[in-house]
């Protein structure tokens, strides 16, 4: 395929349901933006950028991409590349445009197609990458798959070019280039650290992937790839304390279902329990909090039985015992 149509206009007696929604779609998250990235403030703004990000995440978690990186450029503009399967070109059958522009124009076909492989990273509101689409000034996203590099350029949401074909390529991936739109947001000025801060997050998250954070004007760049996974995360949260154990670590697979735990005491009163589902920070906690808790208290309890020779009623470790300075008080009192 060389190029693709763009103009997006049906002709005459080609309007479907189907055209007037695309056009409603994203004309819908420019009108109310704040419905689809939470705010249009600094953090709505950032969110631009781990919305693309997530979708590169995905080709990881999918075990196809290896590489991430984002640069803050000049003005604002914000590059995302992957080495992941690239976005795919063909058309798309029930839209007759090509399932690139598809996955950048329709609200919520940021997702794959097939069911095998669905969004697992989430983001904030997991959105999709049409919604950064819609509020950039302009955006070009590149794919190469099958040898070839692609590119499309966009302009508030609207294609402005057909996809074209470039020219050859190695390997496969995708590179999103976009300007935040100046009309949206209250200003377009992004922060170094608070795009490190996440990318750090994600790349303790999913050990082994490298992900990379620059911004071109200062030249300051984070190479992130922590073969530990969460074990690194938790040597991280404990630099600055006083760690009494190693770092440890468990992972079970049960059906799709992967759980991970990495824990280390250190000697501080307080306890730092974060917890996580698909990336997300979950800061009001849930089951799976509340699971591990338990299944903690529960641990050391038999621990202390099976050990002590005291009854369970005797032992009666409760929440609080988990942490480490009750459990020397409870040593010191030998209770
Ligand atoms: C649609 C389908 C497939 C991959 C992607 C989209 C995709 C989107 C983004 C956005 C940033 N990086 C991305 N990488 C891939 C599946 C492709 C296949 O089945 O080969």
């Amino acid at each position: 395929m060389a190029s693709q149509n763009a103009d997006n206009a049906p002709k005459q007696g080609e309007y479907t349901a189907k055209n007037i929604q695309v056009l409603e779609g994203l004309d819908a998250v420019r009108k109310r933006p704040s419905m689809y990235i939470g705010d249009t403030g600094e953090r709505g703004l950032h969110h631009l950028v781990f919305e693309v990000v997530d979708n590169s995440i995905d080709e990881a978690l999918a075990g196809f991409a290896k590489h991430i990186e984002v640069s803050i450029g000049d003005g604002s503009v914000i590059t995302v590349t992957d080495d992941g399967r690239g976005i795919p070109v063909e058309i798309h059958e029930e839209t007759g445009k090509s399932a690139l522009e598809v996955v950048m124009t329709i609200l919520h076909a940021g997702g794959k197609f097939d069911n095998k492989t669905y969004k697992v990273s989430g983001g904030l509101h997991g959105v999709g990458v049409s919604v950064v689409n819609a509020l950039s000034e302009w955006l070009e996203v590149e794919t190469k798959r099958d040898g070839k590099l692609y590119r499309q350029r966009y302009e508030r949401g609207k294609a402005v070019t057909p996809v074209k074909e470039i020219g050859p390529a190695k390997g496969s991936g995708t590179k999103v280039r976009f300007k935040p739109d100046a009309q949206i947001f209250n200003s377009i000025e992004f922060h170094f650290d608070i795009l490190a801060n996440r990318i750090r997050e994600l790349a303790f998250l999913n050990k082994g992937l490298h992900i990379i954070i620059k911004d071109e004007l200062s030249g300051e760049t984070e190479d992130n790839m922590y073969a530990g996974g969460l074990i690194s995360f938790v040597e991280f949260i404990n630099k600055n304390k006083a760690p009494i154990t190693k770092a440890i670590h468990f992972e079970k697979q049960e059906g799709d279902i992967n759980v991970e735990v990495a824990m280390q005491y250190n000697e501080g009163y307080a306890d730092n329990i974060y917890t996580f589902a698909n990336n997300i920070n979950t800061i009001e906690g849930g089951f799976h909090l509340v699971g591990f808790r338990s299944a903690l208290t529960r641990t050391i309890n038999d621990y202390a039985v099976a050990n002590t020779g005291k009854k369970d009623k005797e032992v009666k470790i409760s929440g609080d015992d988990r942490r480490v300075p009750r459990m020397r008080e409870r040593l010191r009192k030998g209770a």
